[in-house]
Parts: C-alpha cells; structure tokens; sequence
C-alpha cells in the first residue's frame, strides 16, 4: 500500500521534535535556540540579571533585582564613607609586633579587624619588628586596609638581651625551664619580645604622636561586629587599659616578680594610686600575688599611660632586676601589674561586647550583646566564669 506523501512529512517533523526536545536538556542549546535570542543585546541584559536555576528560570526574579541602569550598584562602604570620614574620632592606631613570617597569620587577624570594625572606623597600623618588614609583608597587609599601615624597626637595645645581663645565669635558668617542659622556657627571642612589650614598644617614635593603641597578634579571632569605637569610650570615661580575658599566671615564669613587685611598692609608695585594683591581683593587701593578670595579647590601653613617670620607673626597677631573662618573666602580669597599680580600678575597662580569641581561650559575649553586635562565637564557650578565669575577681572589684 501507498502511504500518502504528507505521512512522510509528519514523521519527518515528528522526529526533528523529538530531537529539538532532547538536546533542548543542554543549557547551551537550549538558550540559543530560545525565542529570546532573537531580541537585541541590549534589551536581554537589562532584563534578566541573577542567576539560572534548575528550570531555566531566573533567580531572584526581576521584580526584586534594583533595575541596573548603566551604574553599579553603590557599595555598603560607600553609603556611609562621607558621614564617616568626618565623625569624630581618638588619636588612635592598631600595634603589631611581628616577623615577617607571621604575615600569613596576622592577615587572618587583620581581615577580620577590618570586616568587624575598622572599615569603617578607619584607624592606621603600625607595624614593628627586629629585622626590616619585607615587601610582601608590607604589600599584603596595606592591601587590606584603606587607613595607612607604617612599618618600623626597633632599635638594637630595645630588643636585645642587654649586655649586664649575666649570660651564664640566663643560660642555666633556660635549662632548667627545658627540664621543667615550661612554655617558651628555651627561647631568648620570646623573652626580648616579653621585655619589649613590657616597656618599650610605646616609645617607638611611630607611636609618638598617638594617645591609645589596640594591639593585635596573628591568628586571633575577633567574633562581633562593632557599632562603637572603643578607642572613644577609652577617651571620654578616662580609662586607661581595656581587656577582653584574664587568667592565672604560670608561676614557674614568674617566682619572683612578686618580690620585685613590693621592693617598688616600698621605694615609691607615691606612685600607687588611689583606689587601685590591688584586689585583682592579690587576696591579702599585696602581701603575696594570686597570679591573676590581663591577658595582653588583647590590649586597648592609653600609650600615655604607660609613658608615665609611675610605671617608667616600675619598668625601670623589674629590668635592673634582671627576671625577663632569669626567669621569664610576660608582658602580661607586669601591664597587668602596672595598670592595677598605677590606675584607679575604674580605670581598667572589660570590653564585655567585644567577641575574641586567642587560641586556646576565648571571651564570646552572653545574651543581648551576642544578637544585637552579630557574632559568630558559641555562647557555650566563654572562658570568663571558668575556674582558670580571673575575670570574677575583676567583676568582684566593684561590688
Ligand atoms: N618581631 C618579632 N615579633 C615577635 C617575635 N616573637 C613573637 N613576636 C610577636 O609578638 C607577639 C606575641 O608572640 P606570640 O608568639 O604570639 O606569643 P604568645 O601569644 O605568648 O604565644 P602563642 O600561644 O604562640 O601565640 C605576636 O604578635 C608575635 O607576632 C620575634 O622574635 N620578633
Ligand atoms: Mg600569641
């Protein structure tokens, strides 16, 4: 039997359907053969903007795409850049004290520095070292910011074991702390760095027009966003020393700065302060020490305080005694010592707001303060109540 000519045809259609249909699944294919590719460029690229989905559709519908009109779209730093640029501000500046090989590590810090605060708040670096900041520490860390970053070296003697220190003694002093597994017990450059923060990094002449300092080390955490600039409530409530964390000293570092401590006391009873935080840092009138200190590598703290005439001498008095190389002694108690000494207790700030970490302890805020400043910690771990904290003896000052 003959089959009619038009059969040919409708199998022939049929066939190329059942083809256009199955290569249709390629998204390829499927947008060039779209009626839409016949419009103009111009028209399709304005009206579809956002992503494909599963259906060929797009995602998020137009309706709720701001209609692009040849500009970009405003940045959320832009909005408020000109409100900003003119708020009022402290005489204020980031401190780091690092190698050119913990770049990689405080980039992690300074990333989230600038994401939580600084962004806005735009406060400039300085940077100090031994040993010249190379160019890739100095390329990656001013990319990060648009505030300045200043790079500078420390002089020789602020950082070098000084000469009158006996070599002999030290030595046998490291060896002892290597046999009692202490942390950092072996290391010469750990203890300059200790030494240096004790009592000269607020001379460096890049510091020497500033009046506050927040001191960042790699590998920090910084949890929240701040909506406030605590460089101004340092300035307007007169505070001079800010802390996130505190805890007990490690007594194998430290066995006789105690005694150090009240040799000061006794030589220069004129420089303790009225209504101190000796409460904080002992349990019977200054007689023994209870090892609680701030833990500095978080510091918002007045450069001027450290500059003064009390706590020059104090620094003076621990150095001739010679423990940041006989024993080894932190930054950590003597600021700590220093400011609760030298400072009126309501002059010490806990920045309870303020979300970080520095492995392995952390301070995460607690109810409202965790919601309303973003954070991202674990409100399960927060080191402030936890028997090893020294914070409720802080609390426990104003009670
Ligand atoms: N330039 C320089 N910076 C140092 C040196 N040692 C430590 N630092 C810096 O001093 C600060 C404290 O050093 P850390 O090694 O973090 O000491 P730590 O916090 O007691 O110990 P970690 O638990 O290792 O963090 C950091 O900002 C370091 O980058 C050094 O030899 N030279
Ligand atoms: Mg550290």
């Amino acid at each position: 039997m003959l089959i009619p000519r038009w059969r040919y045809f409708a199998i022939g259609g049929g066939v190329l359907l059942l083809m256009h249909m199955l290569a249709s699944i390629h998204p390829t294919y499927r947008a060039n053969t779209s009626p839409l590719s016949l419009l103009p460029d111009t028209w399709r690229s304005t009206s579809v903007s956002g992503t494909y989905d599963s259906a060929g559709t797009t995602w998020p519908p137009d309706s709720a795409v701001p209609e692009l009109t040849g500009k970009t779209r405003p940045l959320f730093d832009d909005l408020r850049v000109d409100e900003l640029a003119n708020r009022r501000k402290a005489n204020a500046v980031f401190v780091v004290l690092a190698r050119n090989s913990d770049l990689w590590a405080f980039l992690e810090s300074m990333k989230q520095m600038e994401d939580r605060f600084n962004h806005w708040a735009r406060y400039d670096y300085v940077f100090l070292n031994e040993e010249d900041f190379s160019d890739e520490f100095k390329r990656y860390t001013q990319s990060l910011t648009s505030a300045n970053c200043h790079y500078g070296k420390i002089e020789h003697d602020h950082w070098f074991q000084p000469d009158w220190i006996d070599e002999e003694k030290a030595t046998k002093a490291r060896e002892e702390m290597i046999r009692k597994k202490v942390i950092y017990g072996h290391s010469v450059p750990y203890r300059n760095m200790c030494r240096f923060n004790s009592g000269f990094f607020f001379r460096h002449p890049l510091l020497a027009d500033y009046d506050y300092y927040w001191r960042i080390e790699p590998s920090v955490k910084f949890f929240c966003d701040l909506t406030y600039d605590p460089f101004l409530v340092m300035q307007d409530e007169n505070k001079v020393y800010g802390f996130t964390l505190s805890l007990y000293e490690y007594i194998e570092t430290i066995p006789s700065l105690w005694a150090s401590v009240r040799e000061f006391m006794e030589l220069h009873p004129e420089h303790l302060a009225e209504d101190n935080a000796m409460a904080f840092l002992s349990d019977d009138g200054g007689l023994t020490y209870n090892k609680c200190h701030f833990w500095s590598n978080f510091e918002i703290g007045s450069l001027k305080f450290w500059r003064s005439q009390a706590y020059m001498d104090f620094f003076e008095h621990l150095d001739k005694a010679g423990g940041f190389y006989y024993e080894r002694w932190g930054d950590a108690p003597v600021h700590s010592i220093g400011a609760a000494l030298f400072a009126k207790k309501d002059q010490i700030h806990f920045f309870e707001d303020i979300g970080y970490r520095h492995e392995p302890f952390q301070h995460c805020p607690q109810g409202e303060a965790h919601t309303k400043n973003r954070c991202w910690c674990d409100i399960n771990n927060n080191f402030d109540w936890e028997w090893y904290s020294c914070t409720k003896r802080y609390t426990e000052l104003f009670n």
